[in-house]
């Protein structure tokens, strides 16, 4: 059995301090406690069926907007095969044209693995669900449970610049803080990132990770990039679309989803104005900010910037992958 298989109890793992938190690691890998848990539960009672489609991410890259384009595409668009008996008018295809997206946040369509599925009290059941599953996971591709990836079952990956990942995840955990805490030090924030200690960090390896997944299985791992999603974002659903073996074959119905799920319009839905997530209890609203491109300029220095730009640059050195920075 893999050495990495089973973890040692909590007090014998590595642990660093994320925003006064503890985090341990396991495996190159930082985690809470409760994901930790969850990630084993995940690795030792996960089945993958060959039509799961698993979403991955690092934390506050655009999960929550892969989320809503592909629960609206597979949702909408028929499977390449029945597509063509749609045409033909041997298959009606059932779509009530209600949008579910309106009524709830995209996180209850499609549930991540380590937080709502795999909890540390009770595990759902998923057994017993229509395929095809959708499900998303911040976890790193090589914590993934091998049925995932010894199957056939699909993995689209959403990457975004670090800065503008490091401010939005500043802005979010902040949420979390008291009035009388107020906003934790960026300075400390920054620290903390550039040593890799975040959430499923290190950030740099996680996307690495994935980066080199998809050059070795193109057809298995889907690798985006937040900024090209937002620059050409018919372009990128449709390359999505497509990996999902859901081709448009309308463009109207492209500028659809894009409508659908964008920042705008999610934003300003009454649900994500005021709705609370039931697993932690964040607001919906913590999800949806400002979405810009470059927003870190507000927050960094010159010198954080060169710092980061500095320790990116050498990391992906060789890799072929560019983030923008
Ligand atoms: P998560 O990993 O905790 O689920 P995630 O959804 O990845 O969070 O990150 C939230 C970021 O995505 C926010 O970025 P910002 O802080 O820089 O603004 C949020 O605004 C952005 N976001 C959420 N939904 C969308 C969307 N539909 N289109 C574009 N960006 C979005």
């Amino acid at each position: 059995m893999d050495s990495s298989e089973w973890r040692k109890p909590l007090d014998q793992l590595p642990k660093e301090s994320f925003w006064d938190n503890p985090l341990y690691q396991w495996d190159g890998f930082w985690y809470r406690a409760s994901h930790l848990d969850a990630a084993m539960a995940l690795r030792s009672q996960y089945t993958a069926r060959h039509d799961d489609v698993i979403l991955a991410s690092p934390m506050k890259t655009g999960t929550t907007w892969l989320k809503a384009l592909c629960f609206c595409i597979m949702r909408t668009q028929p499977q390449e095969e029945d597509a063509q008996k749609i045409d033909e008018g041997t298959l009606v295809k059932s779509d009530d044209g209600e949008d579910p997206l309106a009524k709830n946040h995209p996180a209850v369509y499609v549930q991540t693995l380590e937080v709502q599925v795999f909890t540390a009290k009770q595990p759902l059941d998923i057994s017993g669900m229509k395929s095809p599953r959708l499900f998303h996971t911040h976890l790193p591709y090589s914590a993934l449970p091998d049925s995932i990836k010894n199957s056939k079952c699909k993995i689209v990956y959403i990457a975004r610049n670090p800065k503008d990942t490091l401010v939005s995840m500043w802005h979010f955990f902040n949420k979390l803080r008291t009035p009388e805490q107020g906003p934790y030090p960026f300075d400390k924030a920054f620290e903390c990132f550039c040593k890799g200690f975040s959430h499923f960090g290190p950030f740099l390896d996680h996307v690495l990770q994935y980066w080199n997944e998809s050059l070795k299985a193109p057809d298995k791992v889907l690798f985006l990039k937040y900024e090209d999603l937002k620059r050409d974002p018919k372009g990128h659903v449709k390359k999505l679309a497509l990996f999902l073996g859901r081709p448009f074959t309308h463009e109207k119905k492209v500028e659809e989803v894009i409508w659908r799920c964008s920042l705008e319009r999610l934003k300003n839905l009454e649900v994500n104005k005021n709705g609370v997530d039931p697993w932690v209890g964040m607001p919906n609203s913590a999800f949806f900010r400002t979405g810009k491109v470059g927003d870190w300029k507000n927050m960094f220095t010159t010198e954080m910037s060169e710092r980061l730009d500095h320790i990116t640059l050498q990391k992906l050195e060789g890799s072929g992958l560019h983030l923008d920075i």
